[in-house]
């Protein structure tokens, strides 16, 4: 595949939230079943986001924080966020807190708006759920990011996870950037925007006119200050193509 466009996506949570087995569901589609602590991995992965070629280059960080001097180095360099924390341990939804100021602190220098995606992950584990959807995306409108629920375990919405991230980025915003599979913002609102925003940009370019018409609105912060942001709800949508990937 030739590739167009690359992206450096950047995954981060306490320990144990299943960084690495949503990375690997996504690169090798195969559930790691044991827990061997992450020091640090790269792994590439090829796919069509928005009719586009892509290279993910994706970064399956630490948990555990004995290697958290690391953070600040992939902090800066990182393109795109993924916020993992699991759904049936609470703390790890409280921890979360410290990685997204992280971030913020960081990347706020350098750029006015983060591309980020709170991950709830585990959600085969219904029995045990300690954190609730209304809970999630409210923090998730705090800090101005979309939210999806996964399972690594089962594979559901992982790819939409990764991709998503990669929407965001491509839109400069997470409303109008047509997520799919999200918890938050409503993935049919969104496709509403995206297609009103086409059909803008298809009328500008019959009329001969120059295109304005991209939104770049929904900043979330650059001072690590969190803000709120668009609507909320759930619905399906079409899936993204698959890829290949290599462990770096
Ligand atoms: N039931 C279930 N278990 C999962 C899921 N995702 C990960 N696990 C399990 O949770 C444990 C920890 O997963 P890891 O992916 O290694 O966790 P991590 O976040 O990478 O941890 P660190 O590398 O220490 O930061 C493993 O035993 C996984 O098999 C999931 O979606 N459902
Ligand atoms: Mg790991």
């Amino acid at each position: 595949m030739s590739v167009s466009k690359e992206f450096r996506l950047v995954v981060v949570g306490p320990p144990v939230v299943g960084k690495s087995a949503l990375t690997i569901r996504l690169t090798q589609s195969e559930f790691a079943n044991e827990y061997d602590p992450t020091i640090e991995d790269s792994y590439k992965h090829y796919c069509k986001i928005n009719g586009i070629d892509s290279s993910l280059d994706i970064l399956d960080t630490a948990g555990q924080e004995e290697y958290s001097s690391m953070r600040d180095l992939y902090m800066k360099t990182g393109e795109g966020f993924l916020l993992v924390f699991s759904l049936n341990e609470y703390h790890t939804f409280e921890e979360i807190t410290t990685f997204y100021n992280q971030i913020m602190r960081v990347k706020g220098e350098q750029v006015s708006f983060v591309p980020m995606i709170l991950v709830g992950n585990k959600s085969d584990l219904v029995d045990e759920r300690q954190v609730s959807q209304e809970e999630a995306i409210n923090f998730a409108k705090r800090i101005g990011c979309a939210y999806i629920e996964t399972s690594a375990k089962t594979g559901q919405n992982v790819t939409e996870a990764f991709h998503n991230v990669v929407k965001i980025i491509i839109a400069g915003s997470v409303t109008g950037s047509g997520v799919i599979g999200t918890s938050y913002p409503d993935p049919r609102e969104e496709q509403k925007l995206l297609n009103s925003k086409r059909q803008a940009e298809e009328q500008a370019a019959q009329g001969g006119q120059l295109n304005g018409g991209s939104t770049h609105g929904a900043a979330n912060g650059g001072q690590g200050k969190p803000t709120s942001k668009q609507n909320n709800n759930s619905g399906p949508e079409s899936k993204e193509s698959g890829g290949c990937c290599v462990i770096m």
